[in-house]
């Protein structure tokens, strides 16, 4: 459903929001794709989309490829407010988006919880919610049309598999296996579904021993601090299972700078999600012994479901996109045309 907007009329129903809600709406988070020259009248597709922040690599090719498909080219008036981690900030964002009768509300919802009575009042609104990247827990899935991202309990079984075959290959299989865990922001559905997948498989292996799970926010300084909690805590580790390369890069200069090796030939296998070019670079030198993809580039994908749903289509409500495991075997085949 289209409204035409000018882009005046725009401009005054944003200043006539942000003093009737009191909600600072943020210019300078508001990115506005429509050119001035926008003309009185013309049709486009008005979609808010609140992003979770700028935390990590793949975040900010995230955020660029939903900037680069949601062009005015492309027929689309494009919001975008960056939340900055903050749930709340989110919150401000979607009910800014529904007094601004946009179109279409997407998000990334930075933790799976507290999202029932906003979609509620973007449901009661008649704005479709398409949901990306990371997931929401709701009492009521009609409070959403789809979701489209990786599926993360499938990428942390994925790394648990690959550690099963990487022991059987190294003769392990049976050994004493201690491992820590960087896990990403507390309560989001990468962290929660990445946990859930590779402990589902290190259950079935009595000789694997998780020493520690902690937050370390996605961050590359937060990973590196977390890691050098690990390095002074624990006598042996084995394994380091890193739920972003971001943080992988911080453990990884945690364990130089304490004078442990790690990666092919090293004393700690890395295993990594995420799959960055950066990351995917060490996979190659060795650094990485495996990296778990989880791929950024989604807004074709909420494009085309936009698109769909213009046309009155039905479209799927899940829509997980496909993802590779990458190691020394395979990377070189896909390096080059990396794009993020
Ligand atoms: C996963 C995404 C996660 C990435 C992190 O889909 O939500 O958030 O794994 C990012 O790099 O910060």
């Amino acid at each position: 459903m289209k409204r035409k907007w000018t882009f005046a009329a725009l401009l005054a129903m944003i200043s006539l929001c942000a003093a009737l809600t009191g909600c600072a709406f943020r210019p300078q988070s508001v990115v506005r794709q429509a050119d001035t020259e926008h003309e009185p009248g013309s049709s486009q597709i008005m979609v808010g989309y609140s992003q979770i922040g700028s935390e990590s690599a793949w975040r900010t090719a995230n955020t660029q490829s939903f900037q680069e498909t949601f062009s005015p080219e492309n027929g689309y008036f494009f919001l975008f407010d960056n939340a900055r981690q903050k749930q709340e900030n989110q919150i401000k964002a979607i009910r800014s988006f529904i007094s601004q009768q946009v179109d279409y509300i997407v998000f990334s919802p930075v933790t799976e919880d507290g999202w029932d009575t906003v979609l509620g009042e973007a449901k009661d609104a008649g704005i479709p919610v398409i949901v990306s990247d990371r997931s929401v827990d709701v009492e009521d899935e009609s409070l959403y049309t789809a979701w489209v991202g990786g599926d993360m309990t499938a990428e942390g079984v994925r790394a648990g598999k690959w550690l099963e075959q990487d022991l059987e290959k190294s003769g392990r299989a049976d050994a004493d296996i201690n491992l820590v865990v960087l896990q990403g922001t507390a309560r989001s559905s990468a962290q929660v579904g990445r946990s859930k997948g590779f402990e589902e498989v290190a259950k079935q292996h009595p000789n694997w021993h998780i020493l520690a799970r902690q937050d370390a926010e996605f961050t590359t300084a937060r990973g590196k601090e977390v890691m050098e909690h690990y390095l002074k805590s624990f006598d042996r580790i084995d394994v380091l299972i890193s739920q972003n390369d971001d943080m992988t890069f911080g453990a990884m200069e945690a364990m130089d700078e304490a004078g442990v090796t790690y990666g092919k030939d090293g004393q700690v296998t890395v295993i990594s999600f995420d799959s960055v070019k950066k990351a995917l670079e060490m996979v190659q030198n060795g650094k990485i012994n495996a990296d778990i993809e989880c791929s950024p580039l989604l807004g074709p994908y909420v494009d085309r479901l936009i698109k769909k749903l213009e046309k009155g289509e039905i479209v799927p409500r899940s829509n997980p996109v496909d993802e590779k495991v990458f190691t020394q075997e395979n990377v070189a085949r896909y390096l080059p045309d990396r794009r993020y």
